[in-house]
């Protein structure tokens, strides 16, 4: 009888080790290396994912899953999920965020040396803007970002800017009296809509629908490519071809996050950065051709600026020059000019 009962226990031991995979395996098991974690890249914006940049970050993103052979993963996410330019800045410099791409022109309220771009039509065309990112000062301006906690890993492209309104056409001087017009967190954008006659006030890109909709303002001014992604067509019946400014963008890295990366992974990121740059320009290039005759499908009356009236808009807004050059830096604004000058020159 005890004889069996310990042929039963042996029985019983036997089956449960089986059952729960054999202590042997199970060593074998805790010895074998953890996969490594999936290092995650979060990009976080402002715009849809109809815009230019969302197609040049998914470009990004797949450049990085492949290159890091899945080691990486790069999370989108757009429309101010994760909060407006200024909010975003403020992750990357404190670490929680790995990287966002603002215009360059909020990036002033924390380094004024960003307004030199500022300024009202200091570009001709794409020709002249590419030449002068690419080259010593737009390569300068990148860097300028370290002192801020922030890795300016390469330029892409907003845009050149047209306005858009509810009340009336806008084509000239005069028109501008009085319109309550979206400017972007900028000293300079203001000061050149009042010099105009216009009543400007400073909002996040997340808000500008919003308050279009319910007519808290009457305006905004965004390149075609985001009037016609983010729908502003339903609420602006006026758009004005003002090309007035034109706003890169920075794609941008968390300085403290960028500096605990091994150095090949930095290339990585940074190429991959320039890849995708590359897709979003090329992207909104094609589009704000393209998209102008469907805003005026949609509804949308296109005004054009006539050169006489251009002039007179342009020494209505001289002022702002003079005023905010010394901001600046009056030595980096005559670099950019010089630049300019260098790159309207070359063929
Ligand atoms: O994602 C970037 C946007 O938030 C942005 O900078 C859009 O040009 C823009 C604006 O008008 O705020």
């Amino acid at each position: 009888m005890k004889k069996l009962l310990s042929l039963g226990m042996v029985l019983i031991v036997g089956l449960a080790l089986l059952l729960t995979g054999c202590g042997g395996d199970k060593k074998a098991e805790q010895a074998k290396p953890a996969a490594p974690q999936k290092k995650v890249i979060r990009v976080a914006f402002g715009l849809n994912d109809k815009s230019p940049s969302f197609v040049g970050m998914t470009k990004f993103k797949e450049i990085i899953a492949e290159k890091s052979k899945g080691r990486y993963e790069v999370q989108i996410f757009h429309s101010s999920q994760l909060g407006d330019d200024l909010g975003l800045m403020e992750k990357l410099k404190m670490g929680t965020l790995e990287m966002t791409f603002p215009s360059t022109s909020p990036i002033a309220s924390f380094d004024k040396r960003f307004m030199v771009f500022d300024f009202p039509f200091l570009f001709k065309n794409e020709a002249v803007v590419d030449k002068v990112l690419a080259g010593p000062f737009g390569q300068k301006m990148l860097k300028n970002l370290s002192d801020n906690g922030i890795v300016g890993l390469t330029f892409s492209e907003n845009g050149f800017r047209d306005l858009t309104n509810s009340k009336r056409e806008v084509a000239k001087l005069e028109d501008f009296k009085g319109l309550k017009i979206r400017t972007m967190q900028n000293p300079i954008h203001l000061e050149v809509f009042k010099l105009l006659g216009a009543n400007p006030t400073p909002m996040a890109f997340g808000e500008v629908f919003p308050a279009l909709q319910q007519g808290t303002i009457d305006g905004q001014e965004n390149p075609i490519a985001t009037i016609h992604a983010n729908k502003f067509y339903e609420v602006q019946k006026h758009l004005t071809l003002s090309h007035h400014v034109y706003t890169p963008f920075i794609l941008m890295y968390s300085k403290k996050l960028w500096d605990q990366l091994p150095p090949e992974d930095q290339k990585m990121i940074q190429e991959a950065a320039i890849e995708g740059a590359k897709v979003t320009t090329a992207t909104n290039r094609k589009q704000a051709g393209e998209m102008i005759p469907d805003l005026e499908k949609k509804g949308m009356k296109i005004a054009k600026i006539s050169d006489a009236d251009l002039a007179k808009i342009q020494e209505a807004i001289k002022p702002v020059y003079d005023k905010y050059k010394a901001q600046v830096g009056a030595p980096l604004f005559d670099e950019m000019m010089a630049e300019i000058k260098k790159a309207e020159a070359a063929k």
